[in-house]
């Protein structure tokens, strides 16, 4: 499955239950390996200045929704350490759902966060702005590629996975000047994005029809599809980075010592920064 189909992932209590204990540790190897915090990302992924996002103004609940497949144990709590850590009052509600909702607004809160099966928003109750994590999610991790490798001007970046995830990360690229390649294992799927961007942001996306070519020719790749272990030794150079939004990892288990340095990858952190800098915007 090599299709950016970012509703399929669905995160289990596995995945998220160290988030909160290893904050601290995460946003230490970010700075090893892109020279910035997480907040630093996540504000520059939105385009604002970290030390301008007046965190006081904001009161961000975390409400847990149990339609579709229910409450994932540990995700609200994860959720909130991450929100907590960038510096904001934060709580997650006792009550789930439309009730949850209500106990948020009258604990006055103006940040709600809420993820069902499909959609995962913030929403920012004063200015009305809903921010998506899968949109957030691609903005993050193409500003962390930027950081990692000092400025993407005119440098090729090959996004295998075309679903939301990837189209957010197409958009930050051209924003910051990239060439963006993109790989779809459904073909219809890849040339909707490219026409898009093409139409609204008047700038040529190429399409990479062969993944295992794409990936030889490529340097920097972003993996926002939720397929398990495509990128294999001979596809890894020296110079070689990979940011991984994808869930599982797109790397083989093999070669995860040899690009561990160069290689950005969470379940929530990045995604979660980046959708409350922006809900946060005023
Ligand atoms: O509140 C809860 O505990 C659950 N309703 C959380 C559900 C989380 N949702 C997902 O993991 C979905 N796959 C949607 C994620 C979209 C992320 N881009």
């Amino acid at each position: 499955m090599l299709q950016g189909d970012d509703s399929m992932t669905r995160l289990k209590t596995e995945d998220i239950c160290h988030i909160d204990a290893k904050l601290g540790e995460y946003n230490d190897e970010l700075v090893k390996k892109t020279g910035h915090t997480l907040s630093e990302i996540a504000a520059h992924a939105v385009d604002v200045e970290e030390k301008n996002v007046n965190r006081k103004l904001h009161k961000v609940a975390i409400i847990p929704m149990s339609c579709g497949q229910g409450i994932i144990e540990g995700f609200s709590e994860s959720v909130a350490s991450i929100v907590n850590f960038l510096g904001f009052k934060t709580f997650v509600t006792i009550h789930h759902d439309a009730s949850g909702i209500a106990e948020a607004i009258e604990k006055s809160a103006n940040i709600l966060m809420i993820a069902d099966d499909d959609r995962f928003i913030a929403v920012n109750l004063r200015t009305g702005r809903i921010s998506d994590n899968s949109k957030a999610t691609g903005k993050g991790y193409a500003a962390a590629l930027e950081f990692m490798c000092q400025g993407l001007k005119q440098k090729r970046v090959l996004i295998v996975g075309a679903g939301q995830v990837g189209a957010g990360a197409t958009e930050a690229l051209i924003h910051m000047g990239a060439q963006v390649d993109v790989y779809d294992l459904n073909l219809e799927k890849a040339k909707k994005l490219k026409e898009r961007i093409e139409e609204e942001k008047n700038y040529s996306v190429k399409l990479e029809t062969d993944l295992d070519s794409a990936l030889v020719k490529h340097s920097l790749i972003i993996d926002a599809c939720p397929a398990l272990g495509y990128i294999q030794k001979r596809h890894i150079t020296d110079d070689i980075m990979i940011v991984a939004p994808g869930i599982p990892l797109g790397i083989n288990q093999n070669i995860l010592p040899q690009v561990y340095n160069r290689l950005i990858h969470d379940p929530l952190q990045i995604g979660v920064a980046t959708m409350v800098f922006d809900a946060s915007i005023i």
